[in-house]
């Protein structure tokens, strides 16, 4: 849909049209009242004018009106509110088997990590028809990751992690732009997103050097932070075993129960205190302040890796 409209972007991930229809819809709805409402004003304006000596009728209100044009306008942003919650959800929820990347936005620039390691600023690059999870935070203060091609935007949040996907259907370049106004430089914060054919991903790989995994960075940190010292996974181990643990629910000493999620690893390293699971003393140090945004995403990567090790997730 609109593919030859100069005013609209491209669409090419799997949500895009979907998007597109709903706005369509939006767009319909709103011109459909908006000319119908002006044209009702204006015929009542000449038809009801002042004249000499004609005096119209008086109406007390009609119960049949007023619920014609209520439920009328209910269904209407009913379909709405539906129809865009469903979709909402979609593009929160990322397929099992996505391909991990890594974003930090920081003023006035975004820097991504690839599972394999390789760094890039400014741009990524990605396989066409493969969905890509990004787990994004911040360094400094609120961005917005924005790629209109293929309808994805989410709020970038220092002090967690949010979550975005899609799956691009086109191979090209496209715009990255940075969506929340974020200071002098905001608008040079932009940049390209690539998508290849998925030998041609692979081969542009080769070419990049990769050095370490986020996760075998993470292991790295993960041993001489000393934090397998309380980890060892093995009984009577000071820690809890962290093997098969991402992904699973958490009893919590307080009585809470919560998933072990991005937040919840990253709270577990900065702030301990706040959720201690059961079974276990609050003894684990915090972290805070003594690892980089670079350093918690590579812990991170670490400690969901050996979720998956565990079983399904
Ligand atoms: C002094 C021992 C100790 C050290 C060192 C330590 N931890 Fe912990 N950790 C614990 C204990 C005890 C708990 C459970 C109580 C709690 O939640 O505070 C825990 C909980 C966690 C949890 C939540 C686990 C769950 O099952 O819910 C994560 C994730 C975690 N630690 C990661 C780390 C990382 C990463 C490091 C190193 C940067 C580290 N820990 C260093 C003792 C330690
Ligand atoms: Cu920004």
């Amino acid at each position: 849909m609109w593919q030859d409209a100069p005013l609209f972007p491209e669409s090419a991930s799997t949500i895009s049209d979907s998007v597109d229809q709903l706005y369509a819809f939006l767009v319909v709805v709103s011109l459909f009242f908006a000319f119908g409402i002006a044209t009702v004003v204006v015929f009542f304006a000449v038809r009801y004018r002042r004249r000499q000596g004609v005096i119209p009728a008086r109406i007390h209100g009609s119960v049949q009106l007023e619920v014609v044009w209520s439920l009328i306008p209910l269904g209407l942003s009913l379909v709405m509110f539906f129809w865009g919650a469903k979709l909402y959800f979609a593009t929160l929820d990322p397929p099992p088997g996505a391909m991990d990347v890594y974003v930090t936005g920081k003023q006035w620039m975004w820097k991504v990590q690839h599972p394999t390691g390789q760094r890039e600023i400014n741009s990524l690059h990605v396989p066409v028809n493969r969905p890509v999870r990004l787990t994004m935070t911040s360094e400094d203060v609120i961005h917005d990751f924005y790629v209109p091609a293929f309808r994805t935007k989410r709020d970038v949040v220092p002090g967690r992690y949010t979550i975005a996907w899609f799956e691009a259907t086109k191979v090209g370049e496209y715009h990255l732009f940075c969506a929340e106004y974020c200071g002098t430089k905001h608008s040079e914060m932009i940049g390209s997103i690539t998508v290849m054919e998925q030998h041609d991903y692979e081969r542009w790989l080769t070419g990049v050097a990769a050095g370490e995994t986020p996760q075998e960075a993470g292991a790295r940190l993960f041993e001489s932070m000393r934090c397998n010292t309380c980890h060892s996974g093995q009984d009577g181990a000071r820690g809890p075993t962290l093997t098969g643990a991402f992904g699973k629910p958490v009893q919590l000493r307080d009585g809470r129960v919560v998933p072990f999620d991005e937040d919840y690893t990253r709270e577990s390293i900065l702030n301990p205190g706040a959720a201690v699971v059961a079974g276990f003393d609050s003894i684990m140090p915090t972290y805070e302040g003594q690892l980089s945004e670079d350093q918690l995403m590579q812990l991170l990567a670490y400690v969901k890796s050996l979720g998956a090790e565990g079983g399904d997730q």
